[in-house]
């Protein structure tokens, strides 16, 4: 007994679509097995070595379908003003017009698969369903990593209409004729002509930020662009904290982090990587899930040392998406241990290592379910979520930003969150440094407008009677000679252990006219070898940059308009006032 409205739909958009079948996908094992031996098939797949990488397989992408199109992807509301400036916008009579043509017949010759999901843990108040349709069975088999997906999700809609409309087929993945574009007022999600993650597993940056952000303004709730872990102290108490950082910035390395052996006690519990969903407790605070039951992480610079989790995470069960493929059938990119002399790149061509070109792609992937995850924490599941006593934001700024600052109060921190700035990472470009705002790290993924949602930011916090304290974090800061002052990974934790402390009330603090910043000698520098200079840079205010800093502020907010809250403005000025005492 199918749903009457999934299946109405269905219909239509076989009418559309023409595939010569539909497949229900159930969730089963014996369907992935099905689907893989299929995809090994038409060669939408490879298998890696059973022995040493049990039921790990291979994609490639095609060569320009490699990462996220931003400037392909569009919110499509009948006014535009509700897309606002950081969107870009088409008109939904439009989009739907134009994407028919495209849609139109595309999956002839091809199998059409319906993939019902859920976001978050089944039975949770947190959850939104949505169905996929799709031409890749690459999509499914991912679709099967990251969601609760199949039976599980019929189940859970029951006869209800309730569920976000995701159609997706690769067409003939023609970069003219792609289009990622979401229609939140009819919670539908028409994404063509790629067959790239963030482009096609719709449930994820599509559904689960861009919709979902739609949704949460209206709701009262919010999704965001952020890791979720847990830090255990020596006396057992885990402290919860939630973390925006942009793509390609350590978010799965730090939801991953192992402690330094000088930092014994200490224990990291992973719940995510990339999406949260908040809402407020009965208690007054903040309470987080992740929607995601996978890692879809960058998979150059992982090895053993920069996320040893990680490499144990994808030891199996795994889809590799543009990586380089070994002479014995397993997966090497940049950064990995072991360089192999030869094997075959990410386009499928020879490789050898003197070459000079990359093996995998610098924006290669791993697909990897969370349940492997050696600190996989097991409040994951839990319906209820995690309650959040600290969110971090940060970028990657060479200058300026210190290594962690914390804001005076929740309006203060949604400025600060709102004006962050990164430096595009390699996977962009290797020359420019120029910086990007990217707000809340969010700039491709508020499904709104940004004004509306920096006013949904300062409301929740009005309604939170415990709101988690606001830091700014900035592993990324460089000395005269562009060398890393911070030393990263999992001596973070020292930074972490200074935030949860504060969370908690405590002191060692001083006050600077950006924020709070770690008293003089108080953060643990046992066992890390970092000079009392550097330190003094990393905690530092300059003045003269920062009234720069505020002017660049300016014009960010002048960009966004008339719906910038005043709030947000009165922060900038108070700020500027504050740097010139
Ligand atoms: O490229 S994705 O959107 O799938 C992943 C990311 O950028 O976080
Ligand atoms: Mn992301």
């Amino acid at each position: 007994m199918v749903n009457k409205h999934v299946l109405a739909w269905v219909k239509e958009m076989e009418g559309l679509c023409k595939p010569d079948r539909v497949v229900w996908c159930d969730g089963s094992k014996e369907e992935k097995e099905r689907l893989t031996k299929e995809a090994f098939k038409t060669g939408e797949l490879i298998e890696f070595n059973q022995e040493k990488l049990p039921g790990c397989v291979f994609h490639r992408t095609a060569e320009n379908d490699v990462a996220r199109t931003e400037h392909l992807t569009f919110i499509c509301t009948s006014k535009k003003e509700d897309a606002g400036p950081t969107n870009n916008w088409m008109a939904p009579v439009d989009a739907y017009s134009k994407l028919s043509g495209i849609f139109d017949g595309a999956m002839r010759g091809r199998t059409m698969y319906v993939v019902p999901f859920i976001m978050g843990a089944p039975g949770s108040h947190f959850n939104k369903i949505g169905v996929e349709i799709t031409d890749s069975i690459y999509v499914v088999l991912n679709m099967r990593i990251m969601t609760n997906m199949g039976d599980v999700a019929m189940k859970a809609l029951g006869n209800t209409g309730d569920f976000t409309k995701c159609l997706h087929s690769k067409a003939d993945l023609d970069i003219n004729r792609r289009f990622i574009c979401h229609f939140p007022e009819d919670n539908t999600i028409w994404s063509v002509g790629s067959g790239y993650g963030g482009n096609v597993l719709l449930g994820k940056k599509c559904l689960a930020l861009r919709i979902a952000s739609y949704m949460g303004r209206k709701e009262g709730w919010m999704a965001e662009h952020m890791t979720l872990m847990g830090i255990e102290k020596p006396d057992g108490e885990i402290i919860y904290v939630a973390g925006a950082f942009p793509s390609a910035c350590g978010k799965t390395n730090l939801a991953m982090l192992i402690p330094p052996e000088s930092m014994k006690g200490y224990k990291i519990w992973t719940l995510g990587d990339d999406i949260v969903w908040l809402r407020i407790g009965k208690d007054g605070r903040m309470w987080a899930i992740n929607p995601e039951t996978g890692f879809f992480g960058v998979a150059p610079g992982t090895n053993k040392k920069t996320n040893g989790n990680a490499m144990r995470t994808i030891s199996k069960n795994t889809i590799f998406t543009n990586v380089l493929l070994k002479e014995d059938r397993t997966v090497w990119w940049e950064g990995l241990e072991d360089k192999p002399e030869k094997g075959i790149d990410w386009k499928g061509d020879q490789w050898n290592s003197y070459s000079g070109k990359p093996g995998a792609h610098p924006n290669s992937r791993f697909t990897t379910p969370i349940s492997q995850c050696p600190t996989g924490s097991p409040e994951t599941n839990n319906p209820e979520g995690v309650p959040i006593s600290a969110v971090l934001f940060g970028g990657r700024r060479a200058k300026l930003a210190p290594l962690v600052y914390e804001s005076f109060n929740w309006q203060h921190g949604v400025f600060v969150a709102a004006t962050m700035a990164s430096e595009p990472t390699a996977a962009i470009s290797d020359e420019v440094h120029e910086i990007r705002r990217d707000p809340m790290a969010m700039l491709p993924f508020i499904g709104y407008n940004a004004g509306d949602y920096f006013k949904h930011w300062l409301d929740m916090g009005k309604k939170l009677k415990n709101p988690p304290k606001i830091f700014h974090v900035n592993w990324f800061r460089t000395d005269g000679e562009g060398k890393f002052m911070w030393p990263g990974f999992g001596e973070n934790l020292r930074v972490l252990e200074w935030i949860i402390h504060r969370a908690d009330g405590g002191d060692r603090a001083v006050k600077t006219p950006i924020g709070y910043v770690p008293a003089r000698g108080v953060l643990n520098l046992d066992g890390v070898n970092v000079s009392a200079g550097d330190m003094e840079k990393l905690l530092s205010v300059d003045p003269k940059a920062w009234i720069a800093e505020a002017e660049s502020i300016k014009g960010f907010f002048d960009k966004i308009g008339g719906k910038l809250p005043k709030e947000l403005e009165d922060e900038r000025k108070a700020l500027v006032g504050r740097l010139k005492e």
